[in-house]
């Protein structure tokens, strides 16, 4: 596929991938395109078998300012209905690798999900976070009002949601939602580096941890213990795991196979 919106590398540096929207005079409006382009990107960097963590961002100014309004403005419900756009998000649900967003400037909206739909937010301290769609006449429908809400908790989330109000990078990281905050200049690189850190891992148990960190959104505390003691007894099957721990005993470090 010929991305029109995005700019993809592969490996900007070992196991790590980075992918760019690139629709900077829309401030990186998520139009049908963008999603559709979004989704093959990162299927495709899954099944490469090399990337072990992928950066998702955008500009200086953007790094989406939510879904395409000009886009959406004449649909109506049966159109929302056929185009069933959220088949796109739930396929990016779906990635098992780790992705984070690297956010500087608008997360707003689809812009603002998007970033909660990733693993972990690193942000510019320019970047503001919210869910406008109260100001146009509509809520959140990529998971707004759920994934803020268990992030920085009901009363700050439903302000948001209900005023539209924007809050800052430093808002962000104190309530929780963002989880590194560097100078405009260096956000991407503190991105890279958090990659780094995660693709220097089994990228096995990155991934059944990834899992099992996410059914906590989905599941009640003993069906998610469940599924955690699960993924923790499979690695016990892993060739990683025996590396891992030999590596400690042996005072080396280990050299992952991904079995
Ligand atoms: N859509 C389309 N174009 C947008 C846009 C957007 N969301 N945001 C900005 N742009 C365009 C502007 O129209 C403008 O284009 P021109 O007029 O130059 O042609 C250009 O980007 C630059 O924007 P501004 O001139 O407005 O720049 P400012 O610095 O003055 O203001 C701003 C920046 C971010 C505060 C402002 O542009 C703004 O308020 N933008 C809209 C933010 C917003 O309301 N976002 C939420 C959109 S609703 C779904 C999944 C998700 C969603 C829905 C369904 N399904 C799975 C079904 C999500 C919905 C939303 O996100």
């Amino acid at each position: 596929m010929e991305y029109q919106y995005l700019l993809v590398d592969p490996e900007t540096q070992p196991h790590v991938a980075v992918v760019r929207l690139n629709r900077p005079k829309e401030l990186n409006a998520l139009n049908r395109r963008v999603m559709e382009e979004l989704v093959h990107a990162m299927q495709v960097l899954e099944r490469d078998g090399t990337t072990r963590c992928i950066v998702l961002t955008g500009n200086e100014r953007a790094f989406a300012a939510g879904a395409d309004i000009k886009e959406m403005a004449g649909m109506g419900t049966v159109d929302m209905l056929t185009i069933d756009q959220f088949a796109r998000w739930d396929a990016l649900k779906r990635i098992k690798i780790p992705i984070i967003a690297a956010v500087s400037g608008f997360a707003l909206g689809g812009g603002c999900e998007l970033s909660m739909l990733c693993d972990m937010i690193v942000a510019s301290e320019t970047a503001q976070f919210g869910q406008p769609e109260i100001k146009i006449g509509v809520i959140p429908g990529a998971g707004g009002t759920q994934r803020l809400t268990r992030a920085i908790g009901k009363a700050r989330a439903m302000e948001l949601v209900l005023t539209g109000k924007f809050i800052t990078a430093q808002e962000a990281f104190a309530a929780g939602l963002v989880t590194r905050i560097a100078p405009p200049e260096l956000f991407l690189q503190e991105a890279l580096k958090l990659a780094d850190e995660v693709a220097q891992m089994s990228p096995l148990a990155v991934r059944l941890a990834k899992e099992a960190v996410l059914q906590a959104f989905e599941q009640p505390l003993e069906a998610g213990l469940h599924f955690e003691r699960k993924n923790f007894y499979m690695l016990f099957a892993s060739e990683d795991q025996k590396e891992g721990m030999n590596a400690f005993v042996e005072k080396r470090p280990p050299e992952w196979q991904g079995r």
